[in-house]
């Protein structure tokens, strides 16, 4: 059994009713309990700036799921939202749901397909604060705090979210 960290975004298409649906979905994988939740935070787009505020939060997962069956869940519930990945993705589109597993136990995992932990988590705001707020105390794989890392990221208007 391990503990996972997944994050979720959403801009497009009613993002609160997206997040709440994803959570209902990912509380009902097979081998896998629901353990928290954060609140739900606004924050500006990181990449493209003409498109819609995001809808961000963070999940804490126990799995006996591998980190490979539990990305093709998390694909799977991308799909069924709408999620479309065009073949050049390069470019950061809004999106209707993004999963994002960001820490998996104590893993590193570089392959194609998945990066553990999550290339970026360290300084996107969105992640970070989301993370502090469920857990004070969090530890990542290499040794490092939540809140000493939490300090050198700016919260760029980072806010509840409120309809
Ligand atoms: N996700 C991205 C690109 N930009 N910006 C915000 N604010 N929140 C996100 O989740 C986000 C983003 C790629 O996944
Ligand atoms: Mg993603
Ligand atoms: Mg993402």
């Amino acid at each position: 059994m391990e503990r996972v960290w997944v994050g979720i975004g959403s801009n497009m298409l009613n993002p609160q009713q997206q997040v709440d649906r994803a959570i209902w979905s990912i509380s009902k994988l097979p081998m896998t309990r629901l353990v928290n939740f954060s609140s739900y935070y606004r924050s500006l787009p990181l990449g493209d700036k003409n498109q819609p505020d995001f809808l961000n939060a963070i999940i804490i997962l126990d799995t006996n799921l591998s980190p490979k069956s539990l990305l093709s869940h998390m694909q799977y519930i991308e799909r069924k939202q709408g999620r479309i990945r065009s073949l050049n993705s390069l470019i950061w589109q809004p999106r209707t749901l993004d999963l994002d597993i960001l820490l998996f136990g104590k893993y590193f995992i570089y392959t194609p397909e998945l990066t553990i932990p999550h290339h970026g988590m360290l300084n996107r705001e969105f992640v970070l604060y989301p993370l502090m707020a469920l857990d004070n105390n969090l530890i990542f794989p290499d040794g490092r705090v939540i809140t000493d890392i939490v300090k050198t990221v700016p919260k760029n208007g980072l806010d509840f979210w409120k309809e």
